[in-house]
């Protein structure tokens, strides 16, 4: 047990040693670390429940997870992405939640209600501006002390409502990255395992779907993971293995076992542990900026501006980088609807015959008058339309993405050129390596648009029904409905890449921002060094020694 004393004295510790990194963060004008500082301070000053995220790619598999987990299905899962808002659930005396938005407004809800919040049917495009959901269990009192997380896709976890709650990620306590075992590790897996690594030293793989794999299959899965992680980053991670189909007790119990109940009995010292790694790595980062600082103060007789330029280079200039960055993804945008358009020819032709055949077929059946014959074909074809729509969306939307992916890796290869200038300037001219961060852009995978059918009879005949001999007629108007399938196909075709489109180039547009944020961040925190340390040796060499003692303080 450790006593109160200890806990308060590291406390105070922690404290100490956050003081001179915000003074640092101030004086400098540090951007990059305010957030990071933030929550340090928050966790320092009182010590809330240790939130233990599941984290990684779209459909991987961790809503399910956490569902059952806290054996209920609380989460919204699909086959589509459906996550659109943080969820936090923990131990607490009433069953409930509070819905916050981004206004600060707070809402207490029944769980039943919680769909509503929670899902991308019900809050398309989180359109009901929820920030965050927080569920109370009376069921969970054994991980009392967690905090389960369950987050969107992985894009929107680095992009999540940028404006106002900044980036959610340097909260993160404990991190289960979720990974559906039959795709291989992808590239963005790493880079957020490695972003990860800079807010908690408890990240832990959850290879999800295990039932698509045989015995032996799984065993290598794991193996190869455990490879490429070595390899990349040089570290080992544990990892378990979990599926909702086959095996799902041996597996929960496993991670129970292991991971979640381990935690929640040390709670306390894992707390520690995991402040004072975040403030250790925010405290590196702080450093590295002062040695900035400290170069560029030794050098007070320099021209300022000069070593500005030659330090940031003409690639400085944000307006110009927007207008760069801009004209790459318009270019990009242009494309869209052309790619989507192209795919989706190929199934005109078959829906066509098809809905001919089935029409033919159904209208058989049908009675009554002109009038009520339409409107029967018009529920029918809006029916059968959007049913077929939607399965070629839902089976096919992947392939629209091309343009979104080209815009993400064009967005990341311009982010990490500028970086690597910065960092070669930086050693080039004042002799300092700066404490990596790894910038990545992340991309939400857009929501599948709902099917509408519009507007079927644009003509008024039918309204002469009663005047029209239907057993003369009948043969007339069955060719008549017949041949409206070509322009309704046409039309709910376009109308269907129009709304993918839309999303897509919306989605293109947020990295677009959050590439122009990741830049913008970093020229201001780079110019705060360089203009505000003339006369200052003295200062920042203070500074860097209570940072230096504080974390040998705490370590
Ligand atoms: N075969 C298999 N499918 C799963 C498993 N867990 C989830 N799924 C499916 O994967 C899809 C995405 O699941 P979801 O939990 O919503 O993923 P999330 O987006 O990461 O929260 C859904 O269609 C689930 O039915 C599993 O253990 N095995
Ligand atoms: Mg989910």
């Amino acid at each position: 047990m450790p006593s109160v004393e200890t806990d308060s004295a590291l406390q105070s510790r922690f404290l100490e040693i956050l003081g001179p990194i915000r003074d640092a963060v101030s004086r400098f004008h540090l951007v990059s670390l305010q957030r990071p500082l933030e929550v340090c301070e928050n966790l320092a000053a009182k010590t809330p429940l240790i939130d233990v995220a599941v984290l990684g790619q779209f459909k991987a598999g961790k809503s399910s997870f956490l569902n059952h987990f806290i054996g209920r299905t609380l989460l919204p899962v699909g086959v589509i992405p459906v996550t659109t808002v943080i969820t936090r659930i923990s131990h607490g005396p009433g069953e409930g939640a509070v819905v916050t938005h981004f206004d600060g407004i707070r809402e207490k809800i029944s769980l039943e209600r919680l769909e509503e919040y929670t899902s991308e049917a019900k809050n398309p495009n989180n359109d009901k501006n929820v920030a965050v959901v927080d569920i109370e269990l009376p069921t969970l009192e054994e991980y009392a002390g967690l905090r389960l997380v369950d987050t969107p896709g992985l894009g929107s976890v680095f992009k999540y409502h940028m404006e106002t709650s900044e980036n959610w990620l340097p909260e993160v306590g404990a991190a289960l990255l979720a990974i559906s075992a039959d795709r291989p590790l992808s590239e963005h897996d790493l880079a957020l395992i490695r972003e990860l690594l800079r807010y908690t030293p408890r990240i832990v793989l959850l290879l999800t779907k295990a039932d698509l794999l045989l015995q032996a299959q799984q065993d290598e899965v794991v193996r190869f993971f455990q490879e490429t992680l070595k390899r990349e980053l040089n570290r080992e991670f544990p990892i378990y293995l979990f599926s909702n189909r086959t095996d799902t007790e041996l597996f929960q119990h496993r991670i129970e076992t292991e991971i979640f109940r381990p935690l929640a009995r040390n709670r306390d010292a894992e707390f520690g542990r995991i402040l004072q790694y975040k403030i250790q790595s925010l405290a590196r980062n702080c450093r590295s900026y002062l040695d900035i600082a400290l170069q560029t103060s030794l050098r007070a007789d320099e021209d300022r501006q000069a070593l500005r330029d030659r330090i940031l280079g003409e690639k400085a200039n944000i307006t110009e980088i927007n207008e760069e960055l801009m004209i790459m993804t318009r270019e990009t945008c242009r494309h869209t609807r052309v790619n989507i358009d192209q795919y989706l020819n190929r199934f005109k032709k078959p829906l066509r015959e098809k809905l001919t055949a089935a029409l033919k077929g159904d209208m058989v059946a049908w009675e009554g008058n002109l009038w009520r014959l339409s409107r029967r074909f018009e529920e029918w074809l809006r029916e059968v339309l959007a049913e077929e729509l939607d399965g070629i969306s839902q089976r096919e939307h992947r392939h629209f993405y091309g343009t979104l992916l080209r815009a993400q890796s064009a967005l990341d290869r311009y982010l990490k050129s500028f970086r690597a200038v910065l960092e070669g300037n930086i050693e080039r001219i004042l002799g300092v390596r700066m404490a990596g961060a790894d910038w990545s852009v992340e991309v939400e995978e857009p929501s599948r648009p709902d099917i509408q059918i519009g507007q079927i009879f644009q003509f008024h005949f039918d309204l002469l029904w009663f005047l029209i001999p239907m057993a003369l007629f009948r043969g007339v108007f069955e060719r008549h409905f017949v041949d409206q399938i070509p322009h309704q196909v046409e039309v709910n075709f376009s109308r269907l890449s129009n709304s993918w489109e839309e999303r897509i180039n919306r989605a293109i547009e947020d990295m677009r921002k959050q590439a122009s944020r990741y830049i913008r961040e970093e020229i201001d925190t780079i110019e705060g060094v360089l203009s505000r340390t003339e006369g200052q040796t003295k200062t920042i060499q203070d500074l860097m020694d209570t940072i230096n003692r504080g974390m040998e303080a705490v370590s």
